[in-house]
């Protein structure tokens, strides 16, 4: 039987909802509306069409926005510094450093000198070691937003074997350990495979799984043949091929190869339209959060 479709959109829409509705008890209150900052340094393809994507969901919701495009050679040390200011400035919530960054900067070094309090991505060491330590933190937006599809989907993870495909810092890391750890029916308390490129043998985990997490960026890594019936598969991939009959030349695709894979899985998210609409409306619930104090109060 053909998998029933995750909808990612619908999910969001509905956070955004929420996050709208919470926004305007603010104001309400008299108090000034969320401000996220977002630093966008040189030019890489998708990054401006993702920040311009957050940029849209902030002013659906009522957060208050600036981008700020740094030219793509700053220095590490005048990127830390104007990081530093933005720490310092009371009217600004969340602070938001597009990735990937031009090669001469270290991404880790940069996201540290963030204030952790200001780092709705949740990428920061704080918050990542936070999240390990099963500690209140801000949650890295993508894993937490796949968590919130489970969640609206009642897919349970409790005692299931989930395994993860791809070990970064800002997705298959942090989803693994929230598959793990997080103590809630929904969020957690799976039997958890981190795989990566050194796995020998990938299909030997994934036929194993009863959740399948795959955050590779590369397209059709997963095919029919290495999943069992009933999975539950979220792609996490946001791959661009080239595409003649499209008007951008280019066509969106995850690592999923879905229509075979959707003869299998009981659950599917597509791409696009399944975790990229989930990752902005996570960071606008952190975003929330953040000038809410609610996740680190004074
Ligand atoms: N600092 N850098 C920082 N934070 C992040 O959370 C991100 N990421 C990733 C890249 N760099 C980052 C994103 O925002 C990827 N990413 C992201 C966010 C949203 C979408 C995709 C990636 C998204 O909305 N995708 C749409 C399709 C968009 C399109 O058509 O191009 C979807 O439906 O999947």
């Amino acid at each position: 039987m053909p998998a029933q479709l995750i909808d990612g959109l619908l999910v969001a829409a509905g956070i955004k909802r929420e996050v709208q509705a919470d926004v305007a008890g603010l104001l309400a209150r008299g108090l000034r509306p969320p401000h996220l900052r977002v630093l966008l340094i040189g030019s890489h393809p998708a990054s401006k069409a993702y920040v311009t994507s957050k940029v849209r969901a902030c002013a659906e919701v009522g957060i208050t926005s600036d981008t700020e495009i740094l030219p793509d050679t700053i220095s590490e040390k005048s990127l830390k510094a104007r990081i530093a200011e933005l720490n310092a400035d009371d009217e600004v919530d969340g602070i938001l450093v597009q990735l990937p960054l031009p090669d001469h900067l270290t991404p880790m070094s940069v996201i540290e000198s963030i204030d952790h309090r200001k780092d709705v991505d949740g990428f920061h060491p704080m918050n990542v070691g936070r999240l390990a330590l099963n500690m209140p933190g801000f949650r890295s937006c993508t894993p937490a937003g796949i968590q919130e599809l489970f969640k609206h989907y009642m897919i349970p993870t409790k005692a299931k074997h989930a395994v993860v495909v791809g070990a970064s810092n800002i997705v298959g890391t942090p989803m693994a350990l929230m598959l793990s750890r997080e103590h809630d029916s929904y969020n957690g308390k799976a039997t958890t495979t981190i795989c990566h490129k050194y796995t020998k043998d990938l299909t030997a985990h994934t036929i194993a799984a009863d959740i399948l997490i795959v955050a590779a960026g590369q397209p059709n890594l997963i095919t029919a043949p290495m999943v069992k019936e009933g999975v539950v598969v979220v792609d996490v991939g946001m791959n661009r091929v080239a595409d003649h009959t499209s008007e951008k030349g280019y066509k969106l695709v995850g690592d999923v190869d879905f229509e075979g894979v959707s003869q299998k899985a009981s659950w599917i998210t597509p791409v696009p339209g399944g975790v990229g609409p989930m990752t902005v409306a996570m960071l606008m619930k952190n975003t929330l959060l953040s000038a809410k104090k609610a996740v680190y109060p004074d």
